[in-house]
């Protein structure tokens, strides 16, 4: 018989509001742990690759979409990859485009990895999801903050107007960031203050992430 000496990966969650700084702490750890450790030890997820796939919706409906909301994500299928990675197995992830609002045809290889970080705004409001995360990490950014770094990232990165943006922003990111967003950081191990670039607090947990490599 051979021995499995695999180790079982650590899963951690990098939840906040959007544009709290989620991406830029997690992708900052990966890139930092890879260069000390190799690209084999770490991977990152995003939540927002697991947006539903809209394709038999027409543009006008897509765009009424409520995004904030748990059931835009499809949290069934990012949380089988995610028991296929706590396997040692390869996944297909999904790749969405913000502006067709639908999964394109194209899927992106992950292969499993000691450390995977899984990034999102939605990641604990569901509980049978929140199981699967060793260490949850909630970014407590004052929503204001959030909202000056939206605008600014939307409409240069997701090709947005001012104006849908603060639309979108009233009729849905604000009001479910307050239905579910913040009350998921209950749930959360760690709380972090001033965003992505909070440099002790991306410390702390590298120094844990590398305990467990
Ligand atoms: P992050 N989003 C869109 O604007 N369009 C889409 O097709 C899909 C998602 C937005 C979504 C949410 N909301 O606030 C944000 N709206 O992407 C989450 N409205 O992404 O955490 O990277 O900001
Ligand atoms: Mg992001």
């Amino acid at each position: 018989m051979t021995q499995d000496t695999r180790k079982k990966p650590t899963i951690i969650a990098v939840v906040g509001a959007s544009a709290s700084g989620k991406t830029l702490f997690a992708q900052t750890i990966h890139d930092e742990l890879v260069e000390e450790l190799g690209p084999e030890t770490i991977t990152i997820i995003k939540e927002d690759s697991y947006y539903r796939c809209q394709d038999h919706l027409p543009m006008d409906e897509r765009i009424k979409t409520n995004y904030d909301h748990p059931q835009a994500f499809e949290h069934d299928l990012l949380l089988t990859h995610l028991n296929n990675l706590l396997l040692g197995e390869t996944i297909e992830t999904p790749v969405y485009c913000y502006n067709t609002h639908t999964r394109t045809s194209n899927t992106v290889q992950v292969a499993s990895t000691n450390i995977i970080l899984v990034e999102g705004i939605l990641l604990l409001s569901d509980p049978t999801l929140r199981e699967v995360f060793d260490i949850k990490v909630y970014m407590d950014t004052p929503l204001d903050i959030c909202l000056i770094r939206r605008i600014k990232r939307d409409m240069v990165e997701r090709e947005r107007t001012l104006t849908s943006i603060t639309d979108q922003y009233v009729e849905t990111v604000r009001p479910m960031y307050h239905q579910f967003v913040e009350p998921s950081k209950a749930f959360a191990d760690i709380v972090i203050t001033r965003g992505g670039k909070n440099r002790m607090a991306i410390e702390v947990l590298k120094a844990q992430l590398r305990q467990l490599t």
